[in-house]
């Protein structure tokens, strides 16, 4: 059967690796828009302050299992904040503990709220050589921050200084690159089989930096990292929709409240929550790859973090274009909902 013949697409109950579901107002305002499709999700610490500890860690997840509404089911799998000044038993404890699921690398000012991420990498070598002794994942958000590399050249520039010198001292350290948004990271990837994943975002497979750019600035579509050249929107799809089991998916879904976004400075961050599972099997279905949309979306990564999959399904249905609401309001103010820029026609059946 051809993708386009398709009408319903049954795959296992998909997870997140990388979602930002903030804290107080907004994540009872954004929660149950995740928890409605997916089972899992890897939780994101850059709070203010961060989640640094496990014991931060502990409490951050007794407040999202409190704004979970009756009658959802959703497991948050904790990340920890990586500082200089972290302590690598602490980090154990809470591995060992099942409190945090993997430790977050932010380079000191990279995207929102990494003020206390990390500024020289040999501070943190303990913590790295400890988690990859005890089988601990490293999440990392891979942009150099220098202000004299041009932004879009700040993830293959991070690759090649930072992250493979990393990979080279504690070559056991199991490693996602976060959100890749490059060719060259893609290619990263495929080169270095040993220990390696990343996770692609929902929107990087639909956007490029014509989108943000051309015909009036469009905040709602600035991220970070920022969606680059078409050329590798076209090798994130091909990563996304290969099955090749070291990609999945993280939609890295920010949400901001349109007044945040909509300023002089304004806020980085998508908000995909809503539409994600549509806007996939539309990017997965036109490269005719629908095939591979539950490895993408489902087995992918929970195997790369030796988790089982989702025992539940979900059925995708196929039929005339969905309507998603511009925004979602939330007691900390109205979000606005990703737009892909093309109708959708798949909804995930209730
Ligand atoms: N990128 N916004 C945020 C985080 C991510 O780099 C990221 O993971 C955020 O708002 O927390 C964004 O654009
Ligand atoms: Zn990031
Ligand atoms: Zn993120």
């Amino acid at each position: 059967m051809t993708d386009t013949a398709l009408t319903r697409l049954t795959i296992r109950r998909p997870d997140d690796w990388h979602l930002h579901l903030r804290d107080g107002a907004m994540l009872e305002g954004v929660l149950p828009h995740t928890a409605a499709h997916f089972g899992r999700a890897i939780v994101m610490p850059n709070l203010v302050p961060p989640v640094v500890t496990g014991a931060q860690a502990a409490a951050y997840r007794e407040r999202i299992m409190a704004a979970l509404p009756e009658g959802m089911s959703f497991q948050p799998l904790m990340v920890l904040y990586l500082t200089e000044e972290t302590d690598p038993e602490d980090v154990a404890a809470a591995h060992a503990a099942g409190i945090a699921t993997s430790v977050k690398l932010y380079p000191a000012g990279a995207t929102t709220n990494s003020a206390s991420g990390v500024r020289d990498f040999d501070k943190v070598r303990p913590v790295l050589e400890k988690m990859a002794e005890i089988g601990m994942p490293l999440c990392v958000h891979g942009e150099v921050t220098d202000s004299d590399i041009d932004i879009f050249d700040r993830e293959a520039v991070f690759i090649d200084r930072v992250l493979h010198p990393i990979r080279k001292k504690v070559p056991d350290l199991r490693v996602v690159m976060e959100h890749v948004t490059t060719q060259d990271a893609v290619d990263y990837v495929r080169d270095h089989h040993k220990n390696l994943g990343a996770t692609i975002t929902t929107h990087h497979l639909i956007i490029n930096r014509n989108h943000i750019l051309a015909g009036g600035i469009k905040p709602h579509y600035y991220c970070l990292p920022v969606a680059k050249r078409e050329q590798h929107r076209i090798a994130l799809v091909e990563a996304a929709t290969s099955g090749d089991e070291r990609f999945f998916l993280g939609t890295d879904s920010a949400p901001h409240t349109d007044p945040a976004k909509l300023q002089a400075c304004g806020c980085a961050g998508c908000f995909t929550a809503p539409n994600t599972m549509s806007c996939l099997a539309e990017v997965f279905e036109a490269a005719g790859k629908l095939k591979n949309l539950e490895a993408f979306a489902s087995k992918n990564g929970p195997k790369f973090y030796g988790l089982p999959v989702n025992e539940e399904t979900i059925t995708l249905v196929k039929g005339e274009p969905v309507s998603y609401p511009d925004r979602i309001e939330t007691d900390a103010g109205p979000v606005t909902v990703f737009d892909a820029g093309f109708p959708l026609h798949w909804r995930v059946e209730a």
